[in-house]
């Protein structure tokens, strides 16, 4: 039986639930709910996203009323997936449903990660530990609230904007889904910790499958006067490792690999655990939402990255995704990759961006978050 989503909105989490139910049935299966995004709002402050298999009111003469069809058809990641999901959203009613019980700053200190995109138990787990060390200063008020969050988060996370390079090479390998922004960010690492401190390097790539792409990356190289060798087979990349041995850094580009390539991405992984040497920097887009962040960190654990880089940090001023992304694999941040500009837009990762947001000081940024936390 096919399965669709079906989103419900109203001004509270309850009546968007209560409207779920009166049209689904009581049994509705709830996937997802939260705060509307800021383009639904129209429609109320929140949504509540059920399956709907068309089950609302009647159960089959063969089917068992205890377990929703929906759930019989997926598979073992989806029912994961989805249990994550519900995790969440049980904290996030709880939360909501005794808004009473926060104080004021801590209510909207709620908000605000919320709209940031934070998951609902990283969100309850920073409420509590900033609840907890302000508790015996019954005056705190907004300012404090906001910079023990910040202070929370930053113990939370590490920052490592450099490259190790202590050994030589040190084989730099940029891995991360389609489209991440990984060869953009070798070529700006190239000439950031290369080229302008006038390092030994070499550049190669791995993906022989698109002509484009190994000649994009081999023009590149040659402005930027770097060997560039196109290595397609385990022996290959190890020659190339091997005849650049003098270098300080030898760049290594990888496919972007999609998650239904599980064989072929393991079978790179597995390519790259024999190269010495070996620092795999993964590259996420920061736009993901947060939940696909936290997946995509899950699944690409399988190239042991040594460190994270943050793509498209232009198209979000949301952090929770990336912060919680980067809390859950507890790598350090390397890089934000801030556009796609060759080289200006790589930024050394840093807290400055968490004190941007919760501090509301990034002009024209991240005013709107807040701003929409407070309504
Ligand atoms: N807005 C924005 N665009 C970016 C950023 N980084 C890369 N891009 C753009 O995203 C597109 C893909 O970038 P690539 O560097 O080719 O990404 P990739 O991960 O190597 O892609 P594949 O090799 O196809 O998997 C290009 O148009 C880049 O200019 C960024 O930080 N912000
Ligand atoms: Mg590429």
């Amino acid at each position: 039986m096919s399965r669709q989503h079906r989103t419900f909105f109203a001004d509270t989490l309850e009546a968007a639930l209560a409207k779920a139910r009166r049209e689904l049935g009581p049994e509705a299966l709830l996937v997802e709910a939260g705060p509307a995004a800021p383009a639904e709002r129209r429609h109320g402050a929140f949504r509540v996203v059920c399956a709907d298999d068309g089950a609302a009111s009647t159960v089959g003469e063969n089917e068992t009323p205890n377990c929703p069809r929906s759930l019989r058809d997926e598979s073992f990641g989806d029912v994961c997936q989805r249990l994550e999901r519900l995790e969440q959203t049980v904290a996030m009613m709880a939360r909501t449903v005794t808004p009473a019980a926060l104080p004021e700053p801590l209510a909207r200190l709620g908000n605000l990660l919320a709209v940031h995109d934070f998951p609902e138990l990283l969100l309850q787990e920073l409420l509590a530990a900033v609840r907890a060390r302000l508790a015996a200063d019954s005056t705190a008020g907004a300012e404090a609230v906001l910079k023990e969050a910040a202070d929370q988060i930053r113990r939370r996370l590490f920052f490592r904007p450099e490259l190790a390079g202590q050994r030589r090479p040190t084989v730099i390998v940029l891995a991360g889904p389609p489209g991440a922004g990984k060869t953009s960010a070798l070529v700006k690492m190239a000439m950031r910790e290369a080229i302008a401190k006038r390092r030994p390097a070499a550049i190669v790539s791995t993906d022989g499958f698109r002509v484009a792409a190994s000649e994009q990356l081999r023009t590149y190289a040659s402005i930027l006067g770097l060997p560039y060798t196109l290595a397609e087979t385990p022996a290959a990349l190890r020659q190339a490792v091997a005849e650049n041995a003098r270098c300080d850094f030898v760049f290594v580009d990888t496919p972007g690999f999609s998650r239904n390539e599980q064989d072929w991405a393991l079978e790179w992984a597995r390519m790259l655990d024999e190269i010495p040497g070996r620092e795999t920097l993964l590259v996420l887009p920061a736009s993901l939402r947060t939940l696909d962040l936290l997946e995509a960190v899950r699944w690409w654990s399988m190239f042991s990255p040594k460190a994270l880089v943050f793509s498209r940090m232009d198209e979000t001023d949301r952090i929770g995704g990336w912060v919680s992304a980067a809390m859950e694999s507890g790598l350090p941040v390397s890089y934000f990759s801030t556009g796609q500009r060759i080289p200006e837009d790589l930024e050394a990762a840093s807290e400055v961006r968490i004190l941007e947001a919760l501090g509301e000081k990034r002009a024209g940024a991240s005013g709107g978050l807040a701003a929409g936390a407070g309504r």
